[in-house]
């Protein structure tokens, strides 16, 4: 299906003019916003959450240091990075998004998971009022319940700095980690950068929803030099996306990365909004705001929230703050930086600037400043000591939120594919006179099948659309479904990865393609430490369903960088599941299973696999993750092989029973994780000898994992000790000669076999 639009450029002499972008526009004060309807109530409110925040980081700095006068000699664990002198960008943001609006945070972020919220539950009704403090609904007087619930979020936020129970996360993430799905916090994130990603697929999910919600992804200025901003500032500017993505990326410059200067010292230029230049025609909307003045931090917000809502994001948006504390409290933030830059800042403070403003207009008088001040110390003085004293996490609940149970089996017609949504009716697969038909085309059907059963289900990745994938698995997905909902993108994995992520955390279903296994390297943050861990880390509060597709080669002379088989390294990161289909039947079956569960799946498929047939029925099923497959049975030994290992297992054994008279049972686990150990042992303790087949190299396989778990359970019955016939410790190498004797075969596997039982 080729697009319309000419690629040929207009080869004449010219320039590329690049539109400038403002800063510091705001041009207005406390009285204009009076005057433009900002009402005393929310003026007041944008002082008192700063007032909060600023105390809530000095009690931290108190207890860390063990000076809290309440908790005498207690001194708590964790991360100290306080934002102190930077509470006007927290507030002046949560003030310019709507409340059902999503956040994504920063290790430094117990400012913006205050703010969130704090604006969250002043618009709450009185029956969520009573849920969030965890009372029957009540007809209280609602300034009651306000304060209240206000406590409880203090109280929460506190105990999960302390890391517990009652916290946010259970206790699992603690500050650096924090999130609250419940009002739109997608999470803070203690890689710098991390969720840049998240936020970017929260806000494309958002527009294919249609659900009018902004995304506003806060990261540091450090955080914007990390790669994954290049690729997800890209993606959120595609041209294929019609509707704009409606995420505002909110640089918060407190001028330092950990103590990296961003102008000059680590970067190139003066402005981080410059880089809005290079990804799309309006500069990203980029704009330079002053992060010392919340009015301004709200006006910038609030315009960029409605350009995002017109279709206009993404907006990019620096605000230039400070903070006044060295990066963490054991940095003083005296080796680079001096005293009289400090105190430069410290006349511009956001709450001194807006207090003068607020008495200067007869908003507040000192007089009710004090007992703001005051009535504030003391419901932080109770939530500190509240929070103290609430229940530890309990150890027998060490796996709790690891892997979400749910799964989108029960749907019914609720998501279904409307009709006139199928551009053309989907063909099934024809199968050969066996019923048989390809691996690949089982992938298709799979995906076509879901994507019919449930519209939250889409497929991106490289090359995916047109053109069917690299290895012809997608192919007719796109004339069926359309773009919306099948789409190529740019050759970037880690935001493959990191937006589905964020498109899972917030109601789509993405089945992403990285097209090697050998590139999922390149997405280590993004699969390893978001999508593994965002279920447990933010106290099982998230889903994450979400699949990606990838696949091992080998065989094709394709040498070091496409042709490894890495499963172990997803295997290695909990939170994570795996399936490694052999057949045709298992591809489709698992594939759905995956795309119904509603946790992070890797789905393995080999490239040597796609021109296999296999019977695959045309009813609608599933196989479940988990339960192994005996392929072939037999009393002398237990080979256990999975992906195109399987077959040269099974080839290996029909020979060993010829040439040797010796009868394998080959057990297939189908999935890494999870893994059906039992069934593995039980035929261990029938045979008393274990195999295993990899393509992988010997040394950290995941076959020495189910080595290790299947003589913990049945050392007792074995004969022998564990056999592996693996790759080389090499990387794959290109010649033939080298290569053939790298992946295991069936020969050498029948050799092994002798060995193994002689
Ligand atoms: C990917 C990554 N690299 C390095 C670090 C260590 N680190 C933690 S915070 C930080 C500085 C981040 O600077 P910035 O993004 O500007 O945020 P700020 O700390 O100024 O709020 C560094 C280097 C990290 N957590 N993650």
């Amino acid at each position: 299906m080729p697009k319309d639009i000419d690629v040929l450029p207009d080869f004449t002499t010219g320039q590329i003019d690049i539109q400038s972008i403002p800063r510091f526009v705001y041009d207005s004060s406390l009285t204009g916003e009076l005057a433009g309807g900002l009402t005393h109530d929310e003026a007041k409110r944008l002082l008192r959450y700063m007032m909060v925040i600023r105390a809530f980081e000095e009690r931290i700095a108190e207890l860390k240091s063990g000076r809290y006068a309440g908790l005498p000699g207690f001194r708590f664990i964790g991360a100290s990075h306080l934002s102190i002198g930077q509470e006007a960008v927290a507030v002046g943001t949560m003030a310019g998004i709507r409340p059902d609006d999503y956040i994504t945070s920063t290790h430094r972020g117990h400012g913006h998971s205050i703010a969130k919220g704090a604006f969250a539950i002043e618009s709450m009704t009185q029956e969520q009022l009573a849920e969030f403090i965890g009372v029957p609904p009540t007809d209280a007087p609602r300034e009651a319940l306000l304060r209240q619930a206000f406590q409880m979020h203090l109280h929460r936020t506190m105990a999960e700095l302390f890391g517990k129970e009652e916290g946010y996360c259970r206790g699992r993430g603690g500050g650096m980690h924090i999130a609250d799905f419940h009002v739109g916090h997608l999470g803070a994130n203690a890689i710098v950068g991390g969720s840049l990603a998240i936020a970017t697929g929260a806000a494309m999910a958002c527009s294919k929803l249609e659900n009018d919600r902004v995304v506003v992804c806060l990261v540091g200025d450090g955080g914007v030099s990390n790669g994954i901003a290049a690729e997800s500032f890209n993606f959120a500017c595609m041209d294929q996306f019609k509707a704009g993505t409606p995420v505002i990326y909110l640089i918060e410059n407190n001028q330092y990365a950990m103590t990296g200067q961003e102008a000059g010292e680590v970067t190139g230029v003066r402005y981080l909004a410059q880089r809005g230049a290079g990804f799309d025609e309006e500069n990203m909307n980029a704009e330079v705001v002053n992060g010392m003045d919340v009015l301004a931090v709200r006006d910038a917000v609030l315009r960029g929230a409605a350009k995002c809502r017109n279709g206009d994001g993404p907006v990019l948006l620096e605000c230039m703050t400070y903070r006044y504390m060295g990066h963490s409290l054991s940095d003083s933030g005296e080796t680079y930086r001096s005293k009289d830059e400090e105190q430069a800042w410290r006349r511009e403070d956001c709450i001194e600037r807006y207090v003068c403003q607020m008495v200067e207009t007869g908003v507040i008088t000192k007089a009710e400043l004090e007992q703001l001040d005051a009535a504030m110390r003391a419901t932080l003085d109770e939530a500190t000591l509240s929070a103290y004293h609430s229940p530890d996490p309990d150890p027998k609940e060490m796996y709790a939120g690891l892997y979400a149970t749910s799964t989108s089996e029960d749907i019914g017609q609720e998501w279904r594919t409307p009709d006139d949504e199928i551009l053309r009716p989907w063909r099934k697969v024809r199968r050969d006179s066996k019923g048989q038909m390809l691996y690949r085309h089982a992938v298709a059907e799979a995906v076509a099948e879901e994507m019919m059963r449930d519209r939250r289900v889409i497929l991106y990745g490289e090359d995916v659309a047109d053109y069917g994938g690299a290895f012809q698995a997608t192919r007719g997905l796109l004339a069926t479904f359309g773009r919306e909902r099948v789409f190529n993108t740019a050759i970037s994995e880690s935001a493959i990865v990191g937006t589905a992520v964020g498109a899972a955390m917030v109601g789509l279903r993405p089945v992403a393609e990285i097209m090697y296994i050998d590139f999922l390297l390149m997405t280590m943050d993004q699969t390893g430490n978001q999508a593994a861990k965002a279920q447990y880390m933010f106290g099982g509060k998230a889903t994450i369903p979400m699949v990606i597709r990838t696949t091992i080669g080998g065989g094709k002379g394709y040498a070091g960088q496409h042709s490894q088989s890495l499963e172990a390294i997803p295997a290695h990161i909990p939170g994570l599941k795996i399936a490694m289909p052999s057949t045709p039947y298992d591809c489709k079956g698992l594939l759905k299973t995956a795309i119904r569960d509603d946790n992070p799946v890797i789905f393995i498929e080999h490239q040597n696999l796609y021109d296999q047939r296999g019977v695959v029925p045309e009813e609608d099923y599933t196989i479940p993750f988990g339960e192994a497959a005996i392929r072939r049975e037999g009393d002398d030994l237990t080979i256990v092989a999975y992906s195109s290992m399987a077959a040269v297992a099974l080839e290996a054994a029909a020979r060993a029973a010829d040439e040797l008279n010796v009868e394998a049972e080959v057990v297939d686990p189908r999935t890494l994780c999870p893994l059906d150990v039992e069934t593995i042992a039980a035929s261990v303790r029938k045979t008393g000898r274990l195999m295993l087949v990899t393509q992988a190299p010997a040394t950290g396989c995941f076959s020495e994992h189910i080595a290790c778990a299947v003589q913990e359970r049945c050392f007792a019955d074995m004969k022998a000790a564990p056999r592996i016939v693996a790759a080389h410790d090499i990387p794959p190498p290109m010649a033939q000669t080298l290569e053939r004797e790298n992946i295991p075969s069936p020969e050498r596997v029948l050799e092994a076999i002798e060995a193994l039982v002689s």
